[in-house]
Formats: C-alpha cells, structure tokens, sequence
C-alpha cells in the first residue's frame, strides 16, 4: 500500500448545492480562452499569406519553424521513401486504424430522401461532398500520424475528390512534416501535402496560393478540418465566411464520471493519458465517491511519479482546469458532465451504457473499464477530432457529414403548382412582393404565352 497523494489535484465540491444548468456551466474548471492574443497575429499571417503567397509562407517558416523553403510542396519521392521506411509495427497499427476508422465512416453517409409531397410534387434532400478539403496535421509538442487517419478517412468516405493535407515543417527533417505524417499520408493515398504550419496553412487552404517559379499553385479548398493550437483554431474562425472549417479542437480534456465500483488505477490512468498531451490539457474526475477520490490520487502519485513526461502530466493535473469534482450521487453527476460538456467522457459507474445514454454533451463517450479513450485516439474506429472547450454543447466530432452538404431539389408539374398556387399568391401579397405571385400566375392566365423560344 501507499500513503502517498497526489494532493496537486484541485478540489470542486458540489454536493448539496442545487445548481442551475447556467450556474453549473460556470463553476466548472476550465482555462481562460486565449482567442484575443492571438487574433491580432493570426489576422497578421492571413493577410500577408493572402497578398504574398510562397513568399510569405517561405518567410513565416523561417520565421516559426527555423527552415528554409521556396516551395512547400512535399516531392512524391519523399512520400514513398517515408512509407517505404515506416516501422512495420506502425505501419501495421495505422492499418488497423485505418480499418476501423473506415468501417465506422462508411455506415455514417446519410441516405437521400425523396419525399413527395403532394401528387406531382417531389423535394430531395441530396446529399453531396464539397469538391475539395483542406486537412491540417498539427506537430507541436508531438506529431500525430493518427490524425492523418482521422482527418483523412471521413473525407474520403464522404467522397470528396481533391484532397490537400498540411504539417509544418521540422527542421529535423530538411524542412519537410514529420516522416511518418508523410507516410501516414501515402498509406492512405493522398499525394498533395505541404510542410505549412499553423494558421499559415489555415490562410494558405482558404484563399489559395498562387503558382511561384519553384512550384505548381495551391488551389483554394472549400472546407478546413484539423485540431491545432490556439493560432490554428483561431485562423479557422477568422476564415469561415469564405470556407467550411470543422469544430473547434482545442488542447485535449478528458471527464470522467465514476462512483465506487471504479477501478482507481484504470481511472488514474485514463487521465494522465490525456494529460499527457499538453500542461494545459484538462483531466477532471466526477465522483460521489470519497473512497474513489482517495484511491484516484493514490494511483495518480504512483502513476504520474513514472510516466515518461512526468512533469507535463503533473502540470496539467493541477491546473485550474483539472480536478475532482465531488457530486452527491450519480445524478447530479450526469448534470455536471452535460455542463463541462467534455470532448471525451468516460463512464466508470454501475450500468454505465444506461448512463452514457443519458448525456447529451459530450465530444465521445466511453463506457465502462474496457472503452479507455486511447482505444479512441487510435483504433476504436470512432474519430479523436472532438469539439472542446465547451463546444460540445452545439458541435459534433469529424464525421463523414463535415465534408458533406445537402441541395434541395424541387420538382412540381403543372397541376401541382396550380394547386398550391393561390397560397403562393396570398403569401406574397403580405410581404408585399407581388411579383412572386406573377410568376406563378403567369403560367395559368387563359392567354399565357407558353411556347418555347424554339
Ligand atoms: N487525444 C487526442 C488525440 C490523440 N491522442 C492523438 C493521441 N494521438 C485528442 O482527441
Ligand atoms: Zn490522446
């Protein structure tokens, strides 16, 4: 046994406090958005991508990533010679990923519906993929090749013809993303790929670049998908009028609601594999149990003391925006997890799939000892592009329908219009815009001139 905690963890208590939804909102730990430093820099980059193309993005690689470049664009031989070089066991574990990934994005495309409306009247709702996508492939404090996977999988479930993937790029690497980005990338047969970081490659997906002596253009995309920091996230945001961006996915959080039957160890676990990312990762336990909460910090001193990035993880449990949250019972604890409303939420209680069913705000969920969300990160077959900070409220995960739109098409003959058009008619009359009436009348007046012009 061992006495030591980890007492770093910061304490909200809850119980026998009512709380409104709104006032639970706002007691839950979080850290402060950081949106206003950056938008100022970020406006910066995207203007100057915009009116100075290669040029721009040549300076801002030196500028941020330290190399040098006259064009982005990553050759096709270093494609193949990244996969060519790939660990078989990673290979095999991106196989895996992909698979999996695959199957689940596949039975995600909606159906059509033709919905007839009226004898002779028919409305569609098709569904169609946007022409071109843009995906960026963050490589900070770590290079994620299972986010090619993520990002890349439902884009082609989706049927999305043209697609462009960007990381930046490493000075380790001559400059270009990481080698197995790059084979990640060539597994799934993607050739277009840049080394442009951050909100640099944002501007670049959104606005386009145009053709330099050492290269070929790069043809503005119609949606942005990919997590990043808070200068990609930002860019996305500033971008969006001119194209389609996915959910805000900030730095990582995971929720945990548990009561006694949990097992600490798994517990503790599950959150240093979040903390892990980052410091400002977000790690929170939901619990009615004191004995749990005890037992969670026990494991966590034991487990964080020897987990490889010991000092990030410890950093990002005691920060404001980890904790334990202490709740009466069950409950009121499926209240508190729709107010955090966590990117990724675990469910350690008694019948946990009943109470997963019961939430409704939530990025993913995951049920019970043997979902972890690292199974989620790599190989559940669900995505790990996940809405955070709270957007989970109103935002879903990277799905098939983020590279998809609906078009409506309306087919009525005559004497369908003609039957609904005196509703037509009246309508127009009290917004006061008659010549939409006249456009159906026209068609029916005893001497309408119905010929074609041949
Ligand atoms: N947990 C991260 C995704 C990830 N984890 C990538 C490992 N590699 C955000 O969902
Ligand atoms: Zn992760």
């Amino acid at each position: 046994t061992n006495s030591a905690t980890f007492s770093a963890l910061p304490v909200l208590d809850l119980r026998g406090r009512r709380l409104s939804a709104a006032e639970l909102k706002a007691a839950m730990p979080r850290a402060e958005t950081t949106f206003d430093v950056a938008s100022q820099a970020v406006e910066e980059i995207i203007s100057s991508v915009r009116s100075r193309g290669y040029a721009a993005l040549s300076e801002l690689a030196e500028r941020f990533d330290g190399v040098e470049q006259s064009h982005p664009k990553v050759p096709a031989e270093a494609l193949a010679e990244a996969l060519a070089s790939l660990d078989p066991a990673v290979r095999a574990g991106l196989e895996e990923a992909i698979a999996r990934a695959r199957t689940f994005a596949e039975a995600q495309k909606p159906a059509d519906a033709v919905v007839p409306i009226a004898p002779g009247a028919t409305v569609t709702h098709k569904w169609v993929p946007v022409a071109r996508v843009g995906l960026y492939v963050p490589g900070g404090l770590a290079v994620y090749p299972s986010s090619v996977v993520m990002n890349v999988v439902p884009a082609l479930a989706a049927g999305v013809g043209s697609i462009a993937l960007a990381s930046p790029p490493q000075k380790d690497f001559g400059g270009l993303p990481h080698p197995t980005i790059l084979a990640a990338a060539r597994l799934l047969g993607i050739d277009e790929v840049y080394a442009i970081g951050g909100a640099q490659a944002v501007a670049a997906f959104a606005y386009g670049v145009p053709a330099n002596e050492a290269g070929p253009a790069l043809e503005p995309v119609d949606v942005v998908t990919g997590p990043g920091n808070v200068f990609v996230a930002t860019a996305k945001r500033l971008v969006k009028s001119v194209v389609g961006i996915d959910a805000e996915a900030g730095t990582t959080e995971i929720a945990i609601l548990a009561d006694d039957t949990a097992v600490p160890a798994y517990v503790a676990a599950d959150m240093i594999s979040q903390a892990e990312h980052d410091p400002h990762a977000a790690s929170v336990l939901i619990t009615d149990s004191a004995a749990l909460a005890d037992a969670v910090r026990a494991e966590l001193a034991e487990q964080v003391a020897s987990t490889r990035h010991s000092e990030r993880v410890a950093k990002a449990l005691s920060g404001p925006q980890s904790g334990v949250i202490f709740v009466d019972d069950v409950e009121q604890g499926i209240a508190v997890c729709d107010a955090y409303a966590a990117e990724h939420l675990e469910i350690h209680t008694r019948d946990a799939a009943a109470v997963a069913g019961r939430i409704r705000n939530a990025g993913a969920i995951f049920v019970g000892d043997y979902s972890p969300v690292s199974l989620g990160d790599y190989c559940a077959g669900s995505n790990h592009v996940l809405p955070t900070s709270g957007t989970a409220t109103f935002a879903s995960g990277l799905n098939v329908t983020t590279f998809l739109k609906a078009v409506q098409i309306i087919d009525y003959g005559r004497a369908a219009l003609e039957e609904v058009g005196g509703h037509i008619v009246a309508l127009a009359q009290a917004e006061d815009l008659p010549a939409h009436g006249d456009a159906v009348a026209v068609r029916f007046k005893p001497d309408a001139r119905t010929e074609p012009a041949t």
